[in-house]
C-alpha cells in the first residue's frame, strides 16, 4: 500500500488533500496540532486516517513518525497567517522553517528516500515587484517573516534535493478558495469571508475599489495538482499553482453572486495597507509537466456555494 504523510492535514488545503488521497487508496498519516485546522474537517475519513494531534516542532515526535518511511510526504503544516508572523516572528519561524529543515535533515541522516517530499509555499515570496505574471524564476521579495520562512524553506527543500539526492518539490500557491476554508479572521481568504457574509446576510467590507486582481484557484484543482506533481517522476524545483488567469475581485464577487443566486451587501473601505494591486501566476512549468486543471473558476465557485449552502455533502 502507498503510504503518505500529510502535515497540516486537518487544515483547509490539507484536509481536502487527505480526503483525495484516501479516495485513491493511500494509507494516510496526518500530523496536525489543530491550532488552525479542525478535526471535523476529516470527519468523513476519520476511520481511514492515522491522526496525530501534535506539533510539528516536536522533533523527537516527528522523527518517530518519519520512521514509518513514507512514499510521499506533503508538508503543509504552517502558521498560515502573515499578520501572525509579523506579531510573533520567532514562534512562527519555528513552525514555518525550523520544523521543515529538521524533517529534511532526519530524512537525510536516516537515508529515507520518499518518492517525493513536497513543501507548500506561497505567492507571498514574490512581494511587491510589479512584473507580471510571476514566473518561478521571477525576482522574489519576501517582505514578512512568513514570506522569509516560506522562501528559505523552499530553498532548503530544493537544496536537499540537489545536494543529497532527495526527490523534492516546492509549490507556490496563489489565491486558493473552497470548502473548509476558515472565514474567521480578517486575513482569511476573501472568498471564505464573502461566503460567510452571503450565508448570514451580513455586510461585506471591500477594501479598495474591487479592481485589484488575483489568480483565484479552486481547492480541488490545487489538490489534483499537488498529487500530479508529487507523482510525476520528472518533477523538480518550484511550481506555481494558479489558473494563470487574473480576475478583478469585484468580477469574481459578481460571478459568485450569480452562483449563489444572492446579492452581497458591499461596503467599500480604504485599500488595505500593503495590499498588492495585481497578482498572476505563470504556470508554464506546471503545464509542461502535463497538468490540466479540470474545475476552473466558475465551476469551482458554483460547487463551493453548493457546499457552503449545505446542498451538497463533501
Ligand atoms: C494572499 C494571502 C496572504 C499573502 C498574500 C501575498 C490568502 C488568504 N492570503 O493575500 O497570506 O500570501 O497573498 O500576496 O491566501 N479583501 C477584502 N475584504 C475582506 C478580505 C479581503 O476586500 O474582507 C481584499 C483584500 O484587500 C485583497 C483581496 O481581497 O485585495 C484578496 O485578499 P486575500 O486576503 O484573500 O488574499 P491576498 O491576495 O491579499
Amino acid at each position: 500500500m502507498v503510504k503518505a504523510l500529510v502535515t497540516g492535514g486537518a487544515g483547509f488545503i490539507g484536509s481536502n488533500l487527505v480526503i483525495s488521497l484516501v479516495e485513491k487508496g493511500y494509507q494516510l498519516t496526518v500530523v496536525d496540532d489543530l491550532s488552525m485546522g479542525v478535526k471535523a474537517n476529516l470527519a468523513t475519513v476519520a476511520d481511514q486516517v492515522e491522526f496525530h494531534e501534535h506539533d510539528v516542532c516536536d522533533h523527537e515526535f516527528m522523527h518517530s513518525i518519519l520512521d514509518e518511511d513514507f512514499d510521499y510526504i506533503y508538508y503543509l503544516a504552517a502558521i498560515a497567517s502573515v499578520a501572525d508572523s509579523v506579531e510573533r516572528p520567532y514562534e512562527t519561524h519555528q513552525v514555518n522553517q525550523e520544523s521543515v529543515v529538521d524533517t529534511l535533515e532526519y530524512l537525510r541522516v536516516k537515508g529515507y528516500q520518499p518518492k517525493k517530499f513536497l513543501f507548500t509555499s506561497s505567492a507571498a515570496v514574490y512581494g511587491n515587484y510589479p512584473e507580471l505574471p510571476k514566473r518561478e524564476d521571477s525576482r522574489v521579495q519576501p517582505l514578512t517573516p512568513y514570506a522569509v520562512d516560506k522562501y528559505a524553506s523552499e530553498r532548503f527543500t530544493i537544496d536537499y534535493g540537489d545536494l543529497y539526492g532527495l526527490s523534492t518539490v516546492a509549490i507556490r500557491f496563489f489565491n486558493v478558495f473552497g470548502p473548509r476554508q476558515n472565514p474567521n479572521s480578517p486575513y482569511s481568504g476573501v472568498l471564505s469571508i464573502v461566503t460567510n457574509c452571503l450565508l448570514k446576510d451580513q455586510q461585506f467590507t471591500l477594501y479598495g475599489d474591487g479592481s485589484q486582481t488575483r489568480d483565484f484557484i479552486y481547492v480541488k484543482d490545487i489538490v489534483n495538482a499537488l498529487i500530479f506533481i508529487s507523482e510525476a517522476t520528472n518533477s523538480y524545483g518550484v511550481y506555481n499553482i494558479g489558473y494563470g488567469k487574473k480576475h478583478a475581485l469585484l468580477d469574481v464577487i459578481r460571478m459568485f453572486e450569480e452562483a449563489a443566486g444572492k446579492k452581497l451587501k458591499i461596503q467599500f473601505a480604504e485599500a488595505r495597507n500593503g495590499d498588492i494591486q495585481e497578482s498572476l501566476a505563470d504556470i508554464t512549468r506546471l503545464k509542461e509537466l502535463g497538468f490540466k486543471a479540470n474545475w476552473g473558476l466558475e465551476n469551482g465557485l458554483r460547487e463551493y456555494w453548493e457546499y457552503a449552502d449545505g446542498k451538497s455533502k463533501w
